[in-house]
């Protein structure tokens, strides 16, 4: 007998392909009614699936025999980890697998504002360099990053950025021993002193609104803001507002306040380049997490120690 377990949203295909061998798996996205589709499900399942989708008290509540939450992400920040542990539910993410990836893409969000990238190709396209050439961008080597959460991908944006000749310095709950890098215990005198400032924190209430309007002001209109962490972490309609108005010099985002709808206001700059929350979206890595979600899974029923628990 199958054990039941719910997917919330669509993961790595692969990953579906193997849970759907070796479990009865419900597809949460796809019921019509969600309360009957839950309450027939109700008494069977003991695993919920997601990533990034959202598990909340109430949808623990309608499957109370869940044991497991396994989100494919590192982020958990779309899932009630107190009401998970208030219910005796382990939850596990998918860290590590996914660092290089999401340290690439900040750093290609870096070069791709300062280089002006999308604005050069399009430049090309639209047959523009024949009436002449495209004005000069931004050196990045010599400048200096502020890095928001100098965590596992914090750390690994650092190296990449060190390679282009950057200077580092970050901010974050307190220092990090054994970290060479100037550590600033006030965020918004780290963006008064840097060039480009790299969201990399958590995301959650936590870190809400962190990079704010005066941080954003700091950070001043030849600053970079650059997002790969999650939307809530910067307060969103300031930073639209300061784009525009040109007391923010530009922005690299990959993930936004009310994904995938983005502010209409940013659709129009050319100081601004926008990515569809695609960090950790490689074949190879996506393979990598719903592995891990598929061991965590296994992990949790054959009664070993799990992989990579969250807490
Ligand atoms: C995607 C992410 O949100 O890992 C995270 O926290 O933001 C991304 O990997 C998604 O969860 C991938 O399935």
């Amino acid at each position: 007998m199958k054990t039941d377990i719910v997917l919330v949203v669509p993961i790595y295909a692969g990953a579906v392909e193997q849970l759907d061998q070796s479990y009865a798996m419900h597809r949460l996205w796809q019921a019509k009614h969600r309360s009957s589709f839950l309450a027939e499900i109700r008494d069977r399942v003991r695993a919920i699936v997601t990533g990034p989708g959202r598990v909340d008290a109430e949808l623990m509540d309608a499957l109370p025999k869940t044991e497991i939450i396994a989100t494919q992400s590192v982020g958990t920040d779309h899932i009630d980890l107190a009401a998970a542990k208030a219910r005796g539910i382990v939850v596990t993410n998918t860290p590590d697998v996914l660092t290089d990836d999401v340290a690439d893409l900040a750093m290609a969000l870096v070069l791709s504002v300062a280089r002006r990238i999308v604005v050069g190709d399009r430049f090309v396209r639209d047959g523009k360099w024949l009436q002449g050439n495209l004005p000069l961008a931004t050196k990045v080597g010599g400048a200096t990053m502020g890095i928001v959460g100098l965590g596992r991908i914090g750390q690994a944006i650092a190296k990449r950025a060190e390679a282009f000749g950057m200077k580092i310095a970050y901010h974050g709950p307190r220092a990090k021993a054994g970290v060479a890098y100037r550590f600033y215990p006030n965020l918004a005198e780290m963006a008064g002193a840097v060039d480009y400032l790299v969201v990399s924190c958590p995301g959650g209430a936590g870190t809400r609104n962190l990079v704010n309007a005066e941080v954003l002001r700091a950070l001043g209109p030849e600053g970079v803001v650059v997002n790969i962490s999650r939307g809530s972490v910067i307060e969103e309609p300031a930073m639209v507002e300061m784009l525009r108005d040109g007391r923010l010099g530009g922005a690299g985002l990959d993930v936004f306040a009310d994904e995938p709808r983005v502010p209409e206001a940013l659709l129009p700059l050319e100081n601004v380049v926008l990515q569809p929350h695609v960090g950790s979206a490689t074949h190879a890595t996506r393979g990598a997490m719903g592995q891990l979600v598929i061991d965590n899974l296994q992990a949790h029923f054959a009664g070993k120690k799990l992989l990579t628990p969250v807490g």
